[in-house]
């Protein structure tokens, strides 16, 4: 039995695939559906995007779909970017530049609180699609710092630890971080589906 990864984000689908043992499934992703277009992400909240993306998905391929829709929430900019993480600083705009708008908009301000957020959307064909979440709390820094990871891992540390996310190992990211909580909470919540698709 297959089930499809929703998504083109490589960063994403290799810590997916760090994080989560599909043992007895044959997992693919979205690279794996060239010619279906890419899903567009108008929803208002991750959990309409991650909803949208495993449904479209289940849809043109006829198989099980599993989305992630993830994001970055600042305290002190109410919340943003959010749902908007991706393309914060505009259509085609890179991680550098987010980074960079990131810190611009909160230079000067002490409340640096922020946490990711990570929905996970599970669709099966003619079935209603669920939803489980992770998060994990921190605090954006004032200078870049690190190499691994992608998005604002060089600008976030996690609570606890001294170290962003792109200076700690993966090993550690893959264990404490919203996707990888948002993954627990879907073979615990979801452990009948995952053995029901076991080969
Ligand atoms: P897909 O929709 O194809 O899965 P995407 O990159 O568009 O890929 P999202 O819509 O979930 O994925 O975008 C979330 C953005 O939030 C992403 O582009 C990064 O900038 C950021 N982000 C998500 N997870 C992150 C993580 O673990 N560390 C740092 N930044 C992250």
């Amino acid at each position: 039995m297959k089930l499809v990864i929703a998504t083109r984000n490589p960063h994403k689908l290799e810590e997916i695939h760090a994080i989560f043992n599909f043992q007895g499934l044959e997992v693919c992703s979205a690279f794996d559906f060239p010619h279906i277009p890419d899903v567009v992400e108008d929803g208002d909240t991750l959990e309409a995007n991650a909803i949208k993306k495993a449904v479209e998905i289940c849809q043109a391929t006829g198989l099980p779909a599993l989305a992630d829709d993830s994001g970055l929430e600042v305290e002190a900019l109410n919340g943003e970017p959010g749902v908007y993480s991706a393309r914060w600083s505009g259509e085609g705009c890179t991680y550098a530049d987010n980074n960079k708008k990131l810190l611009r908009e909160l230079a000067g301000n002490p409340n640096r609180r922020a946490r990711f957020r990570t929905v996970i959307a599970l669709a099966l064909p003619g079935e209603k699609p669920l939803t489980v979440e992770g998060s994990v709390q921190g605090r954006i820094i004032e200078e870049l710092r690190g190499n691994q990871g992608f998005g604002y891992d060089p600008l976030f540390v996690p609570d606890g630890y001294n170290q962003t996310f792109a200076e700690l190992p993966a090993e550690v990211k893959n264990k404490i971080s919203h996707r990888a909580r948002a993954l627990n909470a879907a073979s615990n919540v979801w452990t009948h589906f995952f053995q029901g698709l076991e080969k």
